[in-house]
């Protein structure tokens, strides 16, 4: 940051806490969750994994190719009894690999024994940020949606309305996405060193040249970037190569 004399995105823009919540959830324990693909239903999922402030999470009765990772503050995730209470009714997740008949006494042995995660440990999600404060230019740490386990350095490529177009460092573009402004997949820099999840080197195709890192004061069409962009065959310089002043075209970036 300090070679390119970028700027990182005031904290104020994200919707994150400013002091990352502790993270007390162990392996094992269990849950409820939002179905990630079908949002609707409230499942049962155990933590597979910890990450820094997330958990590594898998819908009970599924299979073990469907993990999503969560914030301990998000509001997908609720103590075991949570839906009951609220007098709704817990489903089988999409894709549950039994017979739906068997689901009742399934949830039944799932859940006889197990380990519940405490209320304490839910943290509440902080509130939605002020408007979109992001401009172009500006330096994060997001998720790479396609690989959610990873947290990567990025720039804001692009800003409309509440949402921003999330680039990744040093990637051709294969990667990049647009989101609201409050999604709870971007992250102010500095978020992985203070919850201690990895964050990741950016891809081979960085450009270290001051030029490329000030902020704009309005966004353009250059700085719009292809989502379709293919990594690896674009033979031509990309937008963002083409740009006076952002150095040498980029090189062949590393899958
Ligand atoms: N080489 C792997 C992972 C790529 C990760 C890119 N992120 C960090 C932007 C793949 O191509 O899927």
């Amino acid at each position: 940051m300090k070679e390119t004399e970028s700027v990182a995105a005031p904290v104020h823009c994200f919707r994150q806490s400013r002091i990352p919540p502790t993270n007390d959830f162990k392996v094992g324990m269990k849950l409820e969750a939002h179905d990630p693909r079908n949002v609707t239903s409230i499942c049962i999922a155990t933590v597979i994994g910890i990450t820094g402030a997330r958990l590594r999470l898998r819908l009970d009765g599924s299979d073990n190719k469907n993990d999503f990772w969560r914030l301990v503050d998000s509001s997908d995730i609720q103590p075991v009894g949570t839906c009951e209470k609220k007098g709704g009714m817990l489903q089988p997740p999409l894709g549950f690999q039994m017979n739906a008949s068997s689901w009742p006494m399934f949830l039944l042995r799932t859940l006889n024994g197990a380990e519940m995660a405490p209320a304490a440990f839910f943290k509440k999600e902080p509130p939605k940020p002020a408007p979109n404060c992001f401009k172009v230019g500006m330096k994060l740490e997001a998720i790479d949606r396609k690989n959610p386990y990873l947290i990567c350095p990025a720039t804001i490529g692009d800003v409309k309305g509440d949402e921003v177009f999330v680039t990744f460092d040093g990637w051709r573009g294969a990667f990049d996405y647009w989101c609201r402004c409050d999604s709870r997949d971007i992250f102010p820099v500095g978020w992985c060193s203070l919850t201690g999840d990895a964050l990741q080197p950016p891809g081979n195709n960085v450009s270290i040249t001051k030029s490329s890192a000030k902020i704009q004061s309005s966004p353009s069409k250059v700085t719009r970037r292809s989502m379709q962009s293919p990594q690896k065959s674009a033979p031509v310089p990309t937008q963002r190569g083409r740009k006076p002043g952002r150095g040498k075209p980029p090189g062949q970036s590393a899958v």
